[in-house]
């Protein structure tokens, strides 16, 4: 006789704990991730840090965009320190913002013959050639932070967050704070890079809505500090730079440097002009409980134990998600001051 199916409910109340708990619990330090495809979260709160042991003596190259915000310096620490608890011999290189000087650190793991890449790719395109290069090599590669253009078969997963919803947050927030009505500014990221596309497209999708929202003035702040300050400073010079209600930014190391520039101007960020960015690193929360940035939506840059974890289930045979999004919430000037004293980065 058939044995009836049995049907647990065991693993779906796991895998929701395992949420719950990757949500809520802001206290360890790693980002919590879930798989595309509305598998469970594969969250690495507190299980990323060590490993198995597996990749004790494993060789692995890490390419690094540069150094250009806090967050980035978040993401090469987490990274670095995770290879150190996993006894990995980490190749890491910092391209100083170059893609050029990225496509030649990829090609020298290859000459090196590394057991596995972790890819910080500055932009969007031009990595097919390299990434072909690379799997010819039989060298498994995980992006983290940002997506590329290139076919999913050249590389073997990406950790990063969901830009696009990241800009509607920001935007939907923007809306309900000016009730639909605001002129603003925009500090675009780098040119090219897949969170500048994409946050802008998420905002663009939120203020849609609206019609008496409107972006007035957009420039690319490079995603640095004295980038959005230069720009910021050129907008309030400008003609229309007096009707500017508002600054959106595509990083809060640009957002600090509007700030500035806000304030030179002789005019209160926070109050007569809202701040409004994404990353939420420690310089952000800071700058709210001073009350002159409105809102930040958290990027968590602590990927370390996610891509190490990657590395090893690629190594030891296991098929990935080809992407792993990295959960993400949004923070006020009204939660900043309990907030700040959990935040690691
Ligand atoms: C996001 C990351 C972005 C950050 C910036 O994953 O690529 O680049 O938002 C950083 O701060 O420069």
């Amino acid at each position: 006789m058939l044995r009836k199916p049995t049907f647990s409910l065991a693993p779906i109340v796991a895998a929701l704990c395992l949420l719950t708990l990757s949500a809520c619990d802001r206290g360890n330090d790693s980002a919590s991730t879930s798989s595309s495809g509305g598998a469970s979260a594969a969250s690495t709160q507190g299980a990323g840090g060590g490993g198995s042991g597996a990749l004790r003596g494993k060789t692995v190259g890490f390419s690094q965009i540069g150094a250009e915000s806090a967050w980035r310096t978040a993401e090469t620490q987490s990274i670095e320190s995770e290879a150190q608890k996993r006894g990995v011999n980490l190749k890491s290189v910092d391209a100083q913002g170059s893609q050029e000087k990225q496509i030649a650190t990829l090609k020298s793991f290859v000459t090196q013959g590394v057991d596995a890449i972790i890819l910080a790719p500055k932009t969007e395109n031009g990595w097919d050639p390299v990434l072909r290069e690379i799997k010819r090599a039989n060298i498994p590669v995980i992006l983290v932070d940002r997506g590329v253009s290139a076919p999913e078969e050249l590389y073997t997963t990406l950790i990063a967050s969901d830009f696009v919803a990241e800009g509607r947050m920001a935007g939907e927030w923007l809306a309900k704070k000016t009730n639909g009505k605001c002129n603003i500014a925009e500090l675009q990221g780098t040119t090219g890079a897949a969170p500048a596309n994409d946050r802008r497209t998420g905002f663009g999708q939120a203020i849609g809505k609206h019609p008496g929202m409107k972006i007035i003035m957009s420039q690319t702040g490079d995603f640095n500090r004295s980038g959005g300050k230069q720009v910021m400073e050129a907008f309030l010079k400008s003609p229309q730079g007096k009707d500017i209600q508002a600054v959106y930014a595509h990083n809060d190391d640009m957002a600090l440097g509007a700030i500035q520039a806000i304030e030179e101007a002789g005019k209160k960020p926070g109050q007569d002009v809202l701040v409004v960015s994404i990353d939420a690193v420690r310089g952000a929360f800071d700058a709210m409980v001073e009350g002159k940035l409105n809102c930040t939506v958290e990027c968590n840059p602590l990927l370390g134990p996610a891509a190490f974890d990657a590395v090893e289930k690629t190594l030891a045979g296991q098929t990935l998600p080809k992407k792993t999004i990295v959960q993400d919430q949004i923070f006020t000037q009204e939660q900043a001051k309990d907030v700040i004293g959990t935040r690691k980065y």
